[in-house]
């Protein structure tokens, strides 16, 4: 393997796609976002009622992903990281957002208030570093503020550095 595997996690709002689709674009590697790929091949099993959405395919998107996680070299993207295998990834970055702000965002994009108070509230409680640190191995698991411009641009350059010093180690 050449590149390493990221995966990149957090509430819905946090900042993944804009990291990843950046992170990608600088680092030359894949950008793969779960929601995407799920809509474009229908990897539904079922319709949730209460949220007013489908249900993942967890086992579907496993088995579509496989062969390029068998490669390397790409960024995963899902607010959700406990059916992936552990062993795709070489580093977790669980992003975080203040409350008030990532209100704001949900808020734009039109979440309803159930979907919004969900959401913060899963914030709140911290339940995706809960969820990376249960489905991870704790050393590989990184919190990353993501609420403002420049939050972006020091992750972008600590995992650019990160990827550089992970390529050097794993060049025979
Ligand atoms: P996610 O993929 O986690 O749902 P996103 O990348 O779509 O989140 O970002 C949600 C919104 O927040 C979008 O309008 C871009 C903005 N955003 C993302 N990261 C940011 C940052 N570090 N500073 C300011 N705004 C940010």
């Amino acid at each position: 393997m050449l590149l390493p595997n990221i995966l990149l996690t957090g509430t819905p709002g946090v900042g993944k796609t804009t990291l990843g689709k950046e992170l990608a674009a600088r680092s030359g590697m894949k950008y793969v976002n779960v929601g995407d790929l799920a809509r474009e091949g229908q990897l539904y099993d079922g319709y949730d009622e209460e949220y007013d959405c489908p249900i993942l395919d967890e086992d579907r998107v496993v088995d579509e992903l496989e062969n390029q996680m068998s490669e390397g070299g790409v960024i995963v993207d899902y607010h959700g990281c406990d059916f992936f295998p552990e062993r795709w990834f070489h580093i977790v970055f669980v992003l975080k957002t203040d409350n008030s702000i990532l209100y704001k965002r949900l808020e734009t994009r039109g979440y309803n208030e159930k979907k919004l108070k969900d959401n913060i509230q899963c914030e709140i409680f911290q339940i995706l570093y809960e969820e990376a640190l249960a489905s991870y191995s704790e050393d590989i698991v990184h919190q990353l503020p993501s609420d403002k411009p420049e939050d972006l641009e020091n992750n972008i350059n600590q995992i650019l550095k990160w990827i550089e010093q992970w390529t050097k180690d794993h060049s025979s």
